[in-house]
This record gives C-alpha cells, sequence and structure tokens, in this order.
C-alpha cells in the first residue's frame, strides 16, 4: 500500500482527525498491514465519539502520536523495521506519550509475549483481530481513564501554580500589612510582633534583648510653623536616617506612632544599646533639617528611651516598651536631644514596685544582674 492509500483511510474518518479539542476517544492504530488498519478503521466507523487515525510506519509513530494526540495508541507487536517491544519502549519513555494507554494487537495468543508486553507497561492485550464490541469497550475505558488522569494531572498543576502565586500574594501582602505606608520602615504592628517574638526568644535563649524609643523633639511647632507637607518630609527623613544607623540586618527600626520610633535590637546589651542610640541621635542632628522653632537646637534632633534586659519567664515583653518610654520621658525631662537608660532604682518606683522587688530577689539570689 502506498502512502496514498494511507491516507485514504485517514481521510475516511471525517471527522476531525489530528484536532486535540475532538471529544471522545482519539485511536492512532500502529501497524504494518493496511489491510488490518482497514479492518480496525471499519469497526469504529459508526462510533461518533471515537476518532481514528492510522500510523503504517512504525518508525514514524512517535512523532504522529506527538502531533495527533491519540487518548490510545493500538499498537502491533510484529512490524518489518521495528520491535514491538521497542515500540512500546519508545511510548513510554518519551515525555510526551508517556502515560499514553497502549493496547498491544498481537497475532497470538501467547502467554510469554503478553507478560513482557505488560512488563513494559502495556495497559491491555488483544488478539487480532479482536471483536467489534470489545475493542470498542476497551478503547473506551482507557480513554476515559487517560483523560480523567490527563484533567487530575492538570488540575493539579494548576493548583501547584495557584498556590504559588497565593504564596507571593500572600508575602506582598504581609509587606504591605506590616510597613509604615510614609516612611516606608517597619509600622506598629511590625513592631509589636517583631518586639513578641524577640522577647520569646530572648527567654529561650537567656539572650539580652534591648528596645530604644525615640521621639522628635518639638515637632509640633515643627509642623504648626513648616506645614504638614514638611512635617512628613521630615519624618521620611529622619526614618531613613535611624534605618542607616541601624547595622545588624536582625535590628528592627519601626514607626511606633505619630513622630515616634522604636529600634528593637536582639542579642544587645545595654552598652551596645547605648552607643547605638548615641550614634542615631548624631545621625538625626546631621541631617540638620532646620528647626527654627525648637528650643533645643537649630535643627530637627531626637529624644530616647533605652532599656534592656535579659527576660526571665513570666515577664510580658510591654513591660520592655514602658521601660523605654519612662527612660524617655527622663530623656525629654533632662533637655531633650539625648538618651537616657532605664534603670532599676531609678525608674522602678510605681508601676514597677512589685517588678523590682521580684527582680530584686532574682538578683541576690542568681549570679548574673540582668540589667
Ligand atoms: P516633644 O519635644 O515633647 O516631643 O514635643 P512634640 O511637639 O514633638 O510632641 P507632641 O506630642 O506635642 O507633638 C507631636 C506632633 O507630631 C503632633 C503632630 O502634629 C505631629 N505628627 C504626628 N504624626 C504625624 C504625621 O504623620 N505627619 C506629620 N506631619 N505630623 C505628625
Ligand atoms: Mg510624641
Ligand atoms: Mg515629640
Amino acid at each position: 500500500m502506498t502512502p496514498t492509500e494511507v491516507d485514504k483511510i485517514n481521510a475516511m474518518n471525517d471527522r476531525d482527525i489530528g484536532s486535540s479539542d475532538a471529544p471522545g476517544s482519539r485511536v492512532l492504530l500502529v501497524d504494518d498491514q493496511p489491510i488490518v488498519a482497514e479492518a480496525i478503521r471499519r469497526m469504529l466507523a459508526d462510533e461518533a465519539d471515537i476518532d481514528f487515525h492510522y500510523c503504517q510506519d512504525p518508525s514514524n509513530a512517535i512523532k504522529m502520536a506527538a502531533e495527533y494526540q491519540p487518548t490510545v495508541i493500538l499498537q502491533d507487536m510484529v512490524m518489518p523495521d521495528i520491535d514491538g517491544f521497542v515500540l512500546l519502549r519508545f511510548f513510554h519513555s518519551t515525555p510526551g506519550t508517556r502515560t499514553i494507554p497502549v493496547i498491544v494487537l498481537s497475532t497470538k495468543d501467547d502467554p510469554a509475549v503478553k507478560s513482557e508486553a505488560f512488563e513494559l507497561e502495556a495497559s491491555d492485550y488483544l488478539v487480532k483481530l479482536p471483536d467489534r464490541v470489545e475493542l470498542i469497550a476497551r478503547i473506551r475505558a482507557h480513554s476515559r481513564s487517560y483523560m480523567a488522569q490527563k484533567e487530575r494531572d492538570e488540575a493539579f498543576k494548576a493548583l501547584r501554580v495557584l498556590k504559588k502565586e497565593l504564596e507571593q500574594k500572600n508575602a506582598e501582602l504581609y509587606r504591605l500589612s506590616s510597613q509604615d505606608g510614609l516612611t516606608g520602615i517597619g509600622n506598629r504592628r511590625r513592631f509589636d510582633e517583631f518586639l513578641e517574638s524577640e522577647w520569646r526568644r530572648a527567654i529561650r535563649e537567656s539572650s539580652p534583648l534591648s528596645l530604644i524609643l525615640i521621639d522628635i523633639d518639638h515637632f509640633k511647632p515643627f509642623n504648626d510653623n513648616y506645614g504638614h507637607q514638611s512635617g512628613d518630609e521630615c519624618l521620611q527623613r529622619v526614618a531613613q536616617a535611624l534605618a542607616r544607623g541601624v547595622r545588624r540586618p536582625s535590628d528592627l527600626v519601626a514607626r511606633y506612632g505619630g513622630e515616634e520610633f522604636a529600634v528593637i535590637l536582639p542579642n544587645t546589651a545595654t552598652e551596645g544599646a547605648q552607643k547605638l542610640a548615641e550614634a542615631l541621635r548624631v545621625e538625626v542632628e546631621a541631617l540638620a533639617v532646620s528647626h527654627e522653632h525648637s528650643s533645643t537646637a537649630d535643627c530637627v534632633t531626637i529624644s530616647m528611651g533605652v532599656a534592656s534586659t535579659i527576660p526571665l519567664t513570666g515577664m510580658a515583653a510591654p513591660e520592655l516598651t514602658k521601660m523605654a518610654d519612662q527612660a524617655l520621658y527622663r530623656a525629654k525631662e533632662a533637655g531633650r536631644n539625648r538618651f537616657c537608660v532605664w534603670r532599676l532604682e531609678k525608674d522602678a518606683v510605681t508601676a514597677y514596685d512589685k517588678e523590682e522587688e521580684r527582680l530584686s530577689r532574682v538578683l541576690a539570689d542568681g549570679p548574673a544582674s540582668p540589667f
């Protein structure tokens, strides 16, 4: 039979052969004998849901399968140019055809051939020429399970893509929800979360944790005299200066609220925190943002409260904030443009009476002072 006769067999199937959108089953027969092809074509001719395509040359079968995208392959085992087992292996090892079910069409019902074919992942085994009803039933069954599997795979693939997109969006959302809109540094929410987690870590590791609360001096008169927009720009510049001044990646600079900022310093004791506070003070002063209405200096300055501790189980993170706040209050009182350090003796007067008692006990019992 010439290629024209093969074309004729294929052309006789008037459905949309080759279209991967066609519904139902798409059958690709690989068999060197056109007479078999014609017989099979006739068996399937009345089945509206089955498209039939024929490949006479087995060396062309992989290429044709890739183009036609059958939902089931019928494959002869004895062909002149290529061994049926070799072709089975090819189908199974080629990515585009790996999962397509192959029904082996053999001339004999030989258990050895059958067993080897199944070992090579053949889906089914029929003796030529098969019974029409049986052939159609098996084509439909294998096609259905192939398409169902394909749909499942595609759905899982789409799900994986969606999951990745969702993770990226969530990360972006988290970033946005934890960032201060005006200055771009962490916001109050980020501060609270970070302080809480670093507090817990410090308890676990018995490591020191420091907090610097920062407040711009005389910011109200700055706003009142230079306008709200200049106030905003000043906040941005101060935030940048603070972010520049903090060197360790584990440190966090956040906007605590209004014209107040906070720096959390994990694994940092009071000496380190004081050094950094002074560096931040210098950094902001060096911005030289003119402030003619400040009674402290002729430029924008900051006051800071520094608190450091090795937290103990039973203490809560906001206590550190209270300590830093009290120290900040003292820095304001002492003349601004400076930092003060929270100390047990000086600050623990009212709200800290009980804490002082408890800590005094700990200090008396334990070898190292947490402050
Ligand atoms: P002190 O030296 O004691 O800190 O005095 P202060 O004027 O800085 O403090 P006060 O708390 O009286 O004023 C804070 C001002 O900060 C009030 C408000 O006008 C300004 N402010 C707070 N948030 C923003 C903001 O987002 N943008 C601008 N432009 N101003 C803000
Ligand atoms: Mg304030
Ligand atoms: Mg202020």
